[in-house]
């Protein structure tokens, strides 16, 4: 099955463009209980379901048109970037899937407000934000359902960000990943606040795309891995109904650790902390035994970002004074 295959159930046959060019944007989002390991690299069907939450005003406005020229050109915050650049050639890679017979190009502009070092992952609001301005210029009409996989081809994280607030990504059981997709949970959360703190913005020894595929196959740990999301997942979905803070944060924290910990158990290990992580790691365990309710999580990267409630905010701003205060929920 390829992605080509999906692609051609989802839509028309390419077409003129409904509109001259078309702009849209998408949150990024950060997971609660994470995605690690794939099923299918070709479809980036996950090994587990997962949850994020959308950071409603970090993300990427994305403005797409077809264009003359023989190549796709992009420009990334107002400047162009090389065809041979890595994002360029990951972007028209997925354009690939749209061109049609007459094998158009496209230009695209995206436009980021993400904090380029706090090491969040621009490729999902990127994809999402795509995926929606491509369904406007052409017309498609599509569902969250389907901009949900159309965007998980990109990215598989990428399909968690079609949505704000609260976002399941459902693993599925169909080898073509037609139930695979993200849905919002109803629930919103007013008073949750997240902090990035940017330990380091220097670049990843390894990518997550590498670092997730060395882990399936070489850790011995990976096999709870689905047990352990399986539990969260319950939790964190209760936590969220109830609005119980000490449930939600203990339960992402615990699973980003178990993440983590399947890393470290790799062959090649794959070790994303640095020693300032672990040491604002102890920094909160700190507070908490103090009674401070502040947790953490952390992502394929040395950043941590800390969740927290409104009430604390104060306490939180002045022991972290370098960390960026997210509201996901803003009235
Ligand atoms: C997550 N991460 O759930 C996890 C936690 C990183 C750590 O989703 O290969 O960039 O494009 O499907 O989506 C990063 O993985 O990987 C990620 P691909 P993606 O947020």
């Amino acid at each position: 099955m390829t992605k080509q295959d999906i692609v051609n159930r989802l839509i028309d046959p390419p077409r003129q463009p409904a509109v001259e060019s078309a702009s849209a944007y998408a949150p990024v989002n950060i997971a609660l209980c994470k995605y690690w390991g794939k099923r299918d690299e070709e479809l980036n069907l996950p090994v587990t379901s997962s949850l994020s939450i959308s950071l409603a005003g970090k993300g990427t406005e994305t403005k797409v048109a077809l264009h003359d020229e023989p190549h796709d050109a992009l420009s990334i915050n107002g400047n162009e970037v090389s065809p041979t650049a890595k994002a360029a050639q990951r972007m028209s890679g997925f354009l690939d899937l749209f061109r049609g017979e007459r094998q158009r190009s496209f230009r695209v502009e995206t436009e980021s407000n993400i904090p380029i070092a706090a090491g969040l992952a621009s490729s999902a609001s990127a994809f999402a934000s795509l995926v929606k301005a491509l369904n406007d210029l052409f017309g498609w009409a599509l569902g969250g359902q389907s901009l949900s996989i159309l965007a998980r081809m990109g990215s598989g994280s990428a399909c968690r960000s079609v949505y704000d607030g609260f976002v399941e990504w459902h693993v599925g059981v169909a080898e073509d990943g037609m139930d695979c997709f993200a849905e919002p949970l109803e629930q919103t959360w007013p008073a949750l606040r997240l902090g990035l703190v940017t330990v380091s913005d220097a670049e990843k020894p390894i990518g997550s795309r590498a670092a997730m595929k060395r882990t399936r196959e070489t850790c011995a740990l990976y096999e709870s891995w689905p047990v352990k999301v399986a539990d969260d997942l319950i939790c964190l979905k209760e936590a969220i109904r109830e609005r119980d803070f000490e449930r939600l944060g203990a339960t992402a924290e615990s699973n980003a650790l178990a993440m983590h910990a399947t890393m470290i158990a790799t062959w090649p290990p794959v070790l994303y902390w640095l020693p300032e992580s672990v040491a604002t790691m102890h920094r909160i365990w700190e507070l908490r035994d103090k009674g401070l309710p502040l947790y953490f999580t952390m992502d394929a990267g040395p950043n941590v970002k800390l969740l927290f409630e409104e009430a604390h905010a104060e306490e939180i701003v002045d022991t972290f004074p370098g960390a960026e205060i997210i509201v996901p929920f803003p009235s």
